[in-house]
């Protein structure tokens, strides 16, 4: 019989992957739970629709976006940055649901990040064919906090850069029920998604949805 992981303590949980310093991959973490997170996400839907926006260089973004919590990740016109209320409903964004809190909360604990407390979701919505172009998250001030990101639904490949944008991103398969955890050295790197492949799934039909859990200054 072999031994069980109490005799290491260094050693992590059998799903936890390193992909880099600072960026830790939780294959499956949410996977059991998948349909109650999707119920969660309808219920700030309802109130905050997904919706596309427009980026400063005027052209439509192809994934759909909502929020929840106390911040808000909005782009139009005249630049990206974190409101407190919905431009679209012009009502705050909806509370965060207590079972993505707690999600967030222990896969932060899961990869070395005890304490994190996010007080904004970004919630992304990728029919087939969106994507995500090679970017940096820069607009929450305080990068000492970790960014921990949640995928639902159809598969993605993710691009993984490094902190020169002009370098060749790695490719990363993402399936649903992944967590990622993005902090330290890490949470400054380039990064994107690859354009999603047609599918169906079984709880999300033609959609991949992802979450990014994140601390801003306010
Ligand atoms: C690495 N979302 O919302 S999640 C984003 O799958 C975003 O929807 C992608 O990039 C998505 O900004 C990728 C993975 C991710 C998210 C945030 C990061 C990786 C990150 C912030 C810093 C470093
Ligand atoms: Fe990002």
């Amino acid at each position: 019989m072999h031994s069980s992981g109490s005799l290491w303590p260094e050693t992590p949980s059998p799903s936890t992957e390193s992909l880099a310093e600072g960026i830790t991959l939780l294959r499956g973490f949410c996977a059991n739970e998948a349909f109650a997170l999707l119920d969660s996400i309808h219920a700030v839907a309802e109130i905050s629709p997904f919706r596309q926006m427009i980026v400063p260089s005027g052209h439509t973004m192809s994934v759909a976006m909502t929020n929840t919590g106390d911040l808000g990740w909005t782009t139009d016109r005249t630049g990206y940055r974190y409101t407190t209320l919905d431009p679209t409903s012009g009502q705050p964004w909806p509370p965060m649901p207590a079972p993505l809190l707690t999600l967030a909360q222990n896969a932060a604990i899961a990869s070395g990040f005890a304490g994190f407390t996010p007080n904004a979701c970004l919630i992304n919505r990728y029919a087939v064919g969106a994507r995500l172009s090679l970017h940096q998250d820069r607009n929450e001030q305080d990068y000492t906090h970790p960014i921990v990101s949640v995928s639902l639904g159809l598969p993605a490949t993710f691009l993984l850069g490094t902190l020169r944008r002009t370098d060749t991103p790695r490719r990363i398969r993402i399936e649903h029920g992944d967590i990622l955890v993005w902090g330290g050295p890490a949470r400054l790197i380039y990064h994107g998604v690859a354009p999603i492949r047609p599918g169906i799934h079984p709880l999300t039909g033609p959609f991949r949805i992802n979450l990014t859990f994140r601390r801003v200054a306010l």
